[in-house]
C-alpha cells in the first residue's frame, strides 16, 4: 500500500514576506508553487497543515527583550496572518509556535493546533509516514522542521522550489540544504511530485 502522505506549510506569513518586519527576500515568491502544491494534495485527499509563529509581545526571541530578531509574527497582527496569496484549504489544520516567552518555535513540530495537539500527534493519529515540506525559511524554521521530523522517524520530502532563506550569511540555505540532506532529507521539485 502507498505510504500515506501530508502536506506542511512552514511560516508563510506576511512578516516574512516583502515589507513584513522580517522580510525573506522573494519570500513570497513561493506563493504559487506552494498553491500548486496544496491543489496536488488536496486533490489526492491528503492532509495539509500548515505551521506560524504566534509569538506575545514580549519574547526572548526578539532583539529588545534579549533574543535574535526584530519584533514578528505577534499574535493577531496583520504581520502574523498568512500571506493573501495562499490559497489554504478550509480544513487546514494550523499550528501556532513560538507562543511563550522562552520560547523561539523555529519547528513546526513545537506547535500546538487550536485544541492543543501537537503536529506528531496528529500526524500519529492520521497515519502520515511521509511530509512534504516546503515554506519560510529555508535556514531557520523549514530547517528545524524537517530535522525534528526525521527525528521523528517520517520520511521527509523537501519541496526545493518552495522554500526561501534569510540568508543572513551568503551560504545559510546552501548550508542547510546540505545538513537536512546529510539527516537523509529528500530533496524534490514540483515536477517530480507524482501520486501513483
Ligand atoms: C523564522 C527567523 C526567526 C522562520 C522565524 O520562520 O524561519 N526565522 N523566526
Amino acid at each position: 500500500m502507498c505510504a500515506r502522505k501530508a502536506l506542511l506549510l512552514v511560516d508563510v506569513q506576511n512578516d516574512f514576506c516583502p515589507n513584513g518586519a522580517l522580510a525573506v527576500p522573494e519570500g513570497d515568491s513561493i506563493i504559487s508553487i506552494l498553491n500548486q502544491y496544496i491543489q496536488k494534495f488536496s486533490q489526492n485527499s491528503f492532509p495539509v497543515f500548515a505551521s506560524r509563529d504566534w509569538h506575545p509581545v514580549t519574547t526572548h526571541h526578539f532583539k529588545e527583550f534579549g533574543g535574535s530578531w526584530p519584533a514578528h509574527c505577534v499574535e493577531n497582527t496583520r504581520g502574523a496572518a498568512f500571506h493573501p496569496s495562499l490559497d489554504l484549504p478550509e480544513n487546514i489544520i494550523v499550528f501556532s509556535k513560538g507562543m511563550r516567552e522562552g520560547q523561539d518555535g523555529y519547528s513546526a513540530f513545537e506547535g500546538v493546533d487550536d485544541q492543543g495537539i501537537c503536529l506528531f500527534d496528529l500526524l500519529k493519529q492520521q497515519d502520515v509516514e511521509e511530509i512534504f515540506i516546503g515554506g519560510l525559511a529555508t535556514d531557520y524554521c523549514v530547517k528545524a522542521s524537517c530535522l525534528d521530523a526525521v527525528k521523528q522517524g517520517l520520511k521527509v520530502y523537501l519541496l526545493i522550489d518552495g522554500i526561501k532563506g534569510v540568508n543572513i550569511h551568503p551560504d545559510d540555505s546552501k548550508e542547510a540544504i546540505d545538513e537536512m540532506v546529510d539527516r537523509g532529507v529528500e530533496l524534490l521539485c514540483f515536477e517530480e511530485c507524482v501520486f501513483s
